[in-house]
């Protein structure tokens, strides 16, 4: 390893404005999702309790802790435009979607096994693939099972908000403390052109009356939540010729009534998925256009950015998704579940956050001297603790934080069709589509890197950086932006 120097211009080049994938922020299920940046010190320390160990609403957490769905409700009552819960894709990640739907008492033998083999789970949700509220019965026994063997884990539910306000006592007292409500508008002649129908009170409605009563149980249902202390996460899916320009609106509206976060989530769409929207050419968001909107809200309700639009069926830390593991057909008769290995890992979190936060406490000093400039996007390999830990060819996705002299930002993700080594050996076709989807990133941070991927993103503007090893991420970004700076980085 030697110094060399090197243009801090060339360091931080201009992004690309016709770069493909940018940051994939946001997410969730179109009736789930959600995440925060904000930490210990930013919060109420009674609101903080309730986050610090959800990945979703805290993206501190997001490092060291997992969710799992069980789809146990598959039934809805309204329809949207870009759902087709038929579809069933096992490598699909989109919510809505699942391999095989189950009953309460199956779902609680799953998340039994869950709970088992993953330490790092934190979080029951159930985020369909119907509406989890519209199926009560279902929610209702399956957390009540859990509920009784699974002290440690958060509940948390999402819905489209039309049956909401029917089952707000019942969420409180069963210390559902999370709740995620999907809203694309607050005016119901846009809501006309996402909702073809509403079946409400025994009866169905179409057109502007469908969107103005799902509009008013909404904004009841997150007032009434509100009001109880009820943490609530809004998704909007940003469509845009429909909602794009209104979402600022719902923004300023759902804070207003007390949401906790904002999660604005690109439309996915695709003619295969046979949705109203893929089969009538609705194209979803450019990464840019996403981006641009969630800035357009800065300022307003909290965004989150961390979210990986899950299945409802996902199972392990955002961004893997291990439910292939846990299908009903590979669940032992007899689970032996032990809790000691649940509360070792919380006492390991808890040591690793507490000298995660010692080491970001420096970061000031660090960037004490980086004069204003023009941010660094980084991209990395991490496999969790808030550290790079992972090889360059073992990324199924890498995270992307901003760097400038105020500070180290998380910005989103990036996510891969694969990871470039397979087998031990690395695909050259895998590399070019990795270098595509890491176009307008400044450097590659991860724990280990070949010659073949260092010269293909070196060739492409790329710096890959792999002196940080196993350093916590901030304080590594940090130092390597302040080093670049003063012109001087150190490289392999
Ligand atoms: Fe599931 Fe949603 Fe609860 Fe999280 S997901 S119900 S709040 S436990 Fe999370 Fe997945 Fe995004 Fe949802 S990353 S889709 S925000
Ligand atoms: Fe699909 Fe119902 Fe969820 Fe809309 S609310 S995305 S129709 S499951």
């Amino acid at each position: 390893m030697g110094l060399s120097f090197i243009p801090f211009d060339a360091l931080l080049q201009p992004m690309r404005t016709d770069a493909p994938p940018q940051l994939e922020t946001t997410g969730g299920c179109a009736s789930s999702s959600c995440g925060s940046s904000a930490g210990a010190d930013d919060l109420d320390p009674e609101i903080w309790e309730k986050v610090k160990d959800h990945p979703c609403y805290s993206e501190e957490a997001h490092h060291y802790f997992a969710r799992m769905h069980v789809a146990v409700a598959p039934a809805c009552n309204i329809q949207c435009n870009y759902c087709n819960r038929k579809y069933d894709c096992a490598n699909e990640s989109r919510p809505g979607v699942v391999s095989e739907r189950l009953t309460p008492d199956q779902g609680a033998r799953k998340v039994l096994a869950v709970a088992k083999s993953v330490p790092q789970l934190s979080v029951l949700g159930i985020a369909g693939p119907g509406d989890a509220l519209y199926d009560w019965r279902h929610t209702k026994a399956t957390f009540d099972q859990v509920a009784k063997s699974h002290t440690d884990l958060k509940l948390c539910l999402s819905t489209n908000g039309l049956s909401l306000p029917d089952h707000v006592d019942e969420i409180v007292d069963m210390n559902i403390d999370h709740v995620t409500i999907t809203i694309n508008m607050v005016d119901p002649e846009i809501g006309v052109r996402i909702y073809p129908w509403i079946f409400y009170r025994n009866k169905r409605y179409s057109g502007s009356e469908a969107a103005r009563i799902l509009h008013e149980r909404q904004m009841l249902g997150l007032e009434m939540l509100s009001a109880r202390k009820v943490l609530v996460k809004i998704n909007s899916v940003m469509i845009p010729g429909v909602n794009d320009a209104h979402l600022t609106q719902v923004n300023r509206e759902v804070k207003a009534r007390g949401a906790f976060l904002h999660n604005i989530m690109p439309l996915i769409s695709d003619p295969a998925h046979g949705t109203f929207y893929g089969l009538n050419g609705q194209r979803g968001p450019t990464p840019q256009e996403l981006k641009a909107t969630q800035d357009a809200c800065e300022g307003g309700a909290k965004l989150m950015r961390h979210c990986r639009q899950c299945r409802a069926d996902a199972v392990g830390m955002l961004g893997e998704d291990r439910g292939q593991e846990f299908k009903l057909d590979l669940l032992p008769d007899a689970i032996d579940f032990d809790p000691t290995l649940r509360d070792a890992y919380r006492d390991h979190v808890a040591e690793q956050r507490g000298a995660h936060q010692n080491a970001k406490a420096n970061i000031p000093a660090v960037l004490a001297s980086a004069t204003a400039g023009k941010p660094a996007l980084i991209a990395v390999a991490t496999k969790g603790e808030g550290r790079i830990n992972q090889h360059f060819g073992h990324a199924r996705e890498f995270q992307v934080y901003e760097v400038d002299h105020a500070g180290v930002r998380f910005v989103g993700h990036r996510k891969l069709d694969d990871n470039y080594c397979q087998g031990g050996f690395g695909e050259e076709i895998m590399l070019t589509s990795v270098v595509t989807a890491l176009a307008g990133v400044d450097a590659v941070f991860c724990a280990k890197i070949g010659h073949c991927p260092k010269d293909a993103l070196a060739a492409a503007g790329i710096k890959p950086v792999d002196e940080y090893a196993y350093e916590f991420i901030e304080t590594a970004i940090a130092d390597f932006y302040a080093r670049a700076q003063e012109n001087v980085v150190t490289t392999a």
